[in-house]
């Protein structure tokens, strides 16, 4: 099972995603997400330059040590880029062993915990009424847990709830750089306790309830809000507040007993020990393409499980269905899983560059006994839809601060 090739590709049926195909000598392929939104050649240049020339010639079935090595090899250890080129080959080495197992990956972990994956789905609306709308929709579909996003009235555009205008690219005319938009905190709780008031009216007390801030809030804003919310029974408050200050969440802990979850932009353990040890959070949503695959998420689920904290992993459209499939794998085994952030399985383009065989029915997904992790890449397919440089929106105050403390 020795390392023959690696291939990186980048396509973009409506996002941009970064794979790569490591195949070995047997002529056995797995396949890995590297894509880092808005810095996906990045990920590329270091993959092609730096990592792969280092694992040629190696045994696939390695995937500990090559782990380790990518990681504690290199002088410039963890950030975003690294940990994505690491995750993407550590992902690619656990389809490779099921397939050679003939077992999909969370037999391989140690088997299924549950019969399915809770998705939780996303409900954004351009109001309060509109938000309630498409929730609804997802309740009548099966949906057990649903995030509530809605626009902030009095602001042009509001963070994930693009509604019926256009994507960012096209709101920034084509042109291929960030987005600028503004955020106003007052006008925001001028908004949210409605939006869960309503939400309770309409939708009953049964459905499960996320919200995401996004990390729009100040420390003591997010414990003010944890603490209005609190008779909405929130299922968890996403992203309250940046945390590179993990005493931050001391602060929102110490006034709300709204779940908190955080986690999809950290990178390693590190980033997530106090957070976790402190039993601060309640969900610690880490991406297996940026935190550093399933050999790393697998170490973090088993480190929060000491300390009654979940895994509840990001499932945003930026991350592929790569990516998806090695968290479903993961959700399925981990013994203290959470919920899957779930928004889909993409456009027709997207459906087709990446066949898999994972099934949803009412909000909960099933896997199937498919080797490895159960994903094809349609590489001619891929092919129409060249890479398109785009970014998410950069956030500031009104009077034109630079936002996201
Ligand atoms: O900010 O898609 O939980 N999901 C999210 C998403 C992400 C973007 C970037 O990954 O927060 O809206
Ligand atoms: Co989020």
């Amino acid at each position: 099972m020795i390392i023959d090739k690696i291939e990186v590709f980048v396509c973009c049926p409506g996002r941009n995603f970064v794979t790569v195909k490591v195949t070995t000598s047997d002529g056995v392929y797995g396949l890995g997400d590297a894509t880092v939104n808005g810095r996906e050649q990045a990920v590329v240049a270091l993959l092609e330059e730096h990592v792969i020339p280092c694992l040629i010639g190696r045994n696939a079935h390695d995937i500990e040590d090559i782990w380790q090595y990518l990681y504690r090899g290199v002088y410039w250890r963890r950030g975003p880029i690294n940990m994505a080129a690491t995750a993407a080959i550590d992902m690619a080495l656990w389809d490779i062993k099921g397939k050679v197992a003939g077992l999909p990956v969370y037999q391989l972990l140690g088997g299924k915990s549950r019969k399915g994956v809770t998705l939780y789905a996303h409900a954004n609306g351009e109001n309060i009424a509109q938000t309630l709308d498409n929730a609804q929709k997802h309740a009548d579909a099966g949906f057990k847990a649903i995030r509530l996003q809605s626009a902030v009235p009095g602001l042009d555009v509001t963070y994930g709830v693009l509604g019926d205008k256009k994507d960012y690219f096209e709101m920034q005319g084509n042109r291929p750089l960030p987005p600028e938009e503004a955020w106003s905190t007052p006008k925001y709780f001028n908004m949210i306790t409605d939006l869960f008031a309503e939400a309770r009216s309409r939708l009953g007390n049964e459905v499960q309830l996320v919200h995401d801030v996004h990390s729009r809030l100040t420390p003591i804003e997010s414990a003010r809000l944890g603490k209005l919310l609190e008779p909405y029974n929130l299922m968890f408050l996403e992203d309250a507040s940046m945390a590179e200050n993990q005493d931050n969440y001391k602060l929102i802990r110490q006034h709300t007993t709204t779940p908190l979850a955080i986690g999809e932009t950290y990178n390693t353990i590190w980033d997530c020990k106090d957070l976790i040890q402190n039993q601060l959070i309640d969900y610690i949503r880490v991406a297996a393409t940026h935190a550093g695959g399933i050999t790393a998420l697998r170490r973090i689920t088993d480190f929060a499980s000491l300390f009654n904290v979940k895994l509840a992993p990001h499932g945003a459209p930026d991350l592929s269905p790569v990516c998806l499939a090695a968290h479903m794998h993961l959700d399925i085994w981990a013994p203290n899983f959470g919920v899957q952030e779930f928004v889909g399985f993409g456009n027709d383009d997207l459906r087709n560059i990446f066949p898999h065989s994972t099934e949803v029915v009412d909000g909960m997904a099933y896997l199937s006994d498919a080797p490895g992790l159960g994903v094809e890449f349609n590489e001619e397919a891929a092919k129409a839809f060249p890479y398109k440089r785009s970014y998410l929106p950069v956030s500031r105050l009104e009077d034109g601060t630079m936002w996201n403390w």
